[in-house]
């Protein structure tokens, strides 16, 4: 008989609870995901290497890991082998403190996944850790921050595990493969699912993350990836937070702001006869307000009427939607980005969303800007600080982490300093891309 390896500790981003402790707070199907694939490799592992089921709780085990709090935590571990699927270097504080740590409490790193943008400093830490012999293995696929990799070969944490662990061993089947699929194109934003989707909410619902993993570690088939709303009844659990949400929802409508930002009229040249040439072969149908121009005889007021006019094409401007997570009751739905965008894009057109949870953290989503003028991976930590982030079409921050950040005057967001909040915001994102501010202003009720 062949002694059993260490105990293998996978980590899901965000909170969860553990044995009655905690709440579900963050987490989405591509950390879900990779955890299944890694609670299947390693019961695949136990049968075929110590012919028995490999127990959770003795032989393997969920915890998490929160955006931010570091992995000092998991020094509770000792003994034990740690895996962190799908999580931005950036979101560890003091990565090489707390693997040093860990290491004291004989708590170790094997690996670590990740596909979010990073940097030559993050890699060179990591290169260190293997060297040290305090990190087995690290796999960086995201781009260099601030870099582009087409969307065809972007990766997402379930791909990297999948490959890595399930991809050609007996372990793996065709249910598997669809998750891993689900993963991708729900992660990487590639097209609209609804199974994937569905799954998505179950985890906003507030739904045991640790169950949910145990779950769909149970599936051997593709009809069992299909099927899994019904038999598992999450199909009632996810229509109850639905509606729970619907109800929720409106309340956004109180602190919706709309900043509107002008597209940068020419880049090249600061020549204004270049620049109203660049705006009035971008005036479309308005062009038949052109003539106007001729009855300006000051040269600014006839560069403004133009650029006013410019801006009057929905095409020419750059729409940031900013709402404040309304304040919740107990029994009321928790609205997470994705709800909210669900509802706002109902009432406004936009390029962005800012959806903001006092001034604690706000999250970020690239909506409909296919240039993507903004790079948010790059802009969060301007507007909070160095280690935010994320990815260039979804990232987050802490404003009130900033350097220069006013807390006595937005210390706490409300409805009553929102609005001023929000030109705070404009203000940074204009400093950040450039992009001159047009209008902020308050829309909704
Ligand atoms: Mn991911």
């Amino acid at each position: 008989m062949v002694d059993s390896p260490r105990k293998k500790i996978f980590i899901i981003h965000g909170k969860g609870r553990i044995g009655g402790e905690g709440e579900e707070v963050g987490g989405d199907l591509d950390t879900i995901a990779s955890n299944t694939f890694y609670g299947v490799w390693c019961r695949g592992l136990y049968a075929r290497d110590f012919q028995r089921s490999a127990v959770y709780g003795q032989d393997y085990e969920f915890d998490f890991v929160n955006y931010h709090e570091g992995l000092a935590h998991l020094s509770k571990h000792k003994g034990c082998d740690l895996y962190l699927p799908d999580f931005p270097l950036d979101a560890i504080p003091d990565l090489v403190g707390d693997v040093e740590f860990l290491a004291e409490h004989d708590a170790h790193l094997v690996r670590i996944d990740d596909h979010h943008p990073w940097t030559e400093a993050a890699r060179e830490q990591l290169n260190s850790l293997v060297e040290r012999g305090l990190l087995d293995t690290f796999y960086l696929e995201g781009p260099m921050k601030g870099e582009e990799i087409p969307k065809k070969q972007q990766v997402c944490g379930a791909d990297i595990i999948h490959r890595e662990f399930l991809l050609n061993t007996p372990f793996d089947n065709p249910g598997l493969a669809e998750l891993r699929r689900l993963a991708h194109i729900q992660d990487l934003h590639i097209e609209f699912d609804n199974l994937a989707l569905k799954l998505s909410k179950l985890i906003a619902s507030g739904y045991p993350k640790v169950d949910m993993v145990l779950r769909l570690m149970e599936i051997s088939c593709f009809e069992d990836i299909q099927n899994i709303l019904i038999s598992t009844g999450w199909d009632k659990r996810i229509k109850t937070y639905e509606r729970l949400l619907s109800q929720a929802v409106p309340k956004l409508d109180e602190n919706l702001v709309l900043l509107a930002f002008y597209k940068p009229v020419s880049t090249s040249t600061l020549d204004q006869t270049a620049q109203i040439q660049f705006m009035k072969e971008r005036l479309g149908w308005l062009r038949f307000l052109l003539p106007f121009t001729n009855l300006i005889k000051n040269d600014s007021q006839r560069f403004s009427y133009i650029r006013w006019l410019y801006a009057l094409r929905r095409n020419n401007v750059i729409r940031i939607v900013m709402a404040l997570a309304p304040y919740r009751a107990e029994h009321e739905a928790r609205i997470n980005v994705a709800g909210a965008i669900e509802y706002v894009v109902t009432k406004v057109t936009m390029d962005y969303f800012f959806y903001c949870y006092g001034s604690f953290i706000m999250t970020t989503r690239n909506v409909n800007d296919p240039e993507r003028w903004l790079d948010l991976s790059l802009l969060m930590p301007f507007i909070g600080k160095q280690g935010d982030g994320g990815h260039k079409e979804a990232a987050t921050c802490k404003p009130g982490d900033n350097q220069l950040f006013d807390a006595d005057r937005f210390g706490q967001v409300k409805p009553d300093n929102f609005l001023a909040y929000c030109q705070y915001i404009a203000g940074k994102v204009s400093e950040f891309s450039g992009l001159e501010i047009k209008t902020i202003k308050k829309i909704g009720n």
